[in-house]
């Protein structure tokens, strides 16, 4: 994903330095000292608008993103508040393209042209300095965003089920992918990709964040990033719950859960029971990540499914 690309976003400090210092080394080429205070504001003023200008073109358009990256900034931080802070950006590269040749003007016709040059760089400096929290704030987003999974465009299944069900020590054990395993909820708080060959060919899983059954107005940022990812990542749903109820949450409650995704999406959801080392449970797959059991079986299921998406591609006409 192209977020890997975005530099690091630099503080209002750090981007008047950077333009001082270029600005500084122009005035010194020049011979005629008032020319020189004129070129300085000139230099400083362009400087300031060009690397804003960098800045607000690194991150991507937001609205050309795709569907899951698209949602993911928007629950992460919501739109308008990205939209405020490039806005903000872009304000300020307007305000120092806008003033800056009035500045340096001021500045050359002025009767003590350095008092002056002073005079409007502390304005420039006032305005660059106006922004310093949307700088940062950028800063930060991008810094997550760089560390979002890459997602590529294959057979992908979505692992979701109720917090501390087992879908972590599944996608370990079946996948490239080493996510956190641990006996408390929410212990994934983010989306985690991993690939295995199976079969014949490769298949991408998703490790998601616990969901509760609760209406969504109710579910947090870390619900509702695998609610994403269901509705736009994955060919099938694996929707894995733990009859035993060691995860702390009555099995009433986690079928509910798998009900409601089936109804949310069109594709199929594939309902396991994990832990069928503590119990097993009638009328469902059956398997325990501890123990290896019922695991191929899991995956059979799985490439079964993209045996028939191969196979509906391959009829889809041109
Ligand atoms: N007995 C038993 N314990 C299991 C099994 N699978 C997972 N566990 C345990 O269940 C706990 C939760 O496992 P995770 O894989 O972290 O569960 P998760 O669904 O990813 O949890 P969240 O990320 O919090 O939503 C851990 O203590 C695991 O060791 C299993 O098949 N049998
Ligand atoms: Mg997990």
């Amino acid at each position: 994903m192209e977020f890997e690309k975005i530099p690091t976003v630099p503080t209002a400090d750090e981007i008047l330095d950077r333009s001082f210092r270029r600005a500084a080394s122009k005035m010194r080429l020049k011979r005629n000292k008032d020319r020189a205070n004129e070129e300085f504001v000139r230099a400083v003023s362009t400087g300031i608008h060009d690397r804003l200008v960098r800045i607000i073109q690194s991150f991507p358009e937001l609205d050309d993103l795709p569907p899951f990256y698209r949602d993911t900034v928007d629950i992460l931080w919501g739109m308008d508040r990205v939209r405020k802070a490039l806005g903000a950006v872009g304000w300020a590269a307007r305000w120092a393209r806008n003033h800056g040749p009035g500045l340096a003007y001021q500045t050359r016709k002025a009767e003590i042209p350095s008092v002056i040059r002073k005079r409007t760089v502390a304005r420039l400096s006032s305005v660059v300095h106006q922004i310093d929290d949307e700088l940062r704030f950028l800063n930060d987003m991008r810094n997550v965003l760089r560390k979002l999974p890459h997602i590529d465009d294959e057979f992908t299944v979505v692992v979701a089920g109720y917090p501390n069900v087992g879908k972590s020590s599944f996608i370990r054990i079946t996948s490239s992918a080493s996510p956190e395993i641990a006996a408390y909820p929410f212990t994934t708080k983010g989306v985690i990709v991993g690939h295995r060959y199976a079969g014949t060919g490769r298949m991408q899983f998703i490790d998601t964040p616990g969901l509760l059954d609760r209406p969504t107005s109710e579910r947090n940022k870390i619900e509702r990033q695998a609610l994403t990812a269901i509705m736009n990542l994955a060919d099938v749903v694996l929707c894995i719950i733990d009859p035993s109820e060691h995860c702390g949450y009555p099995i009433e409650e986690q079928v509910r859960l798998l009900h409601e995704i089936e109804a949310m999406v069109e594709i199929p959801v594939v309902p396991v029971a994990n832990k069928s080392d503590l119990l097993y449970f009638d009328g469902y797959l059956n398997m325990s990540t501890e123990t290896g059991e019922g695991i191929s079986e899991v995956l059979e299921t799985l490439i079964g499914f993209r045996k028939q998406s191969e196979q509906q591609d391959e009829t889809v006409p041109c």
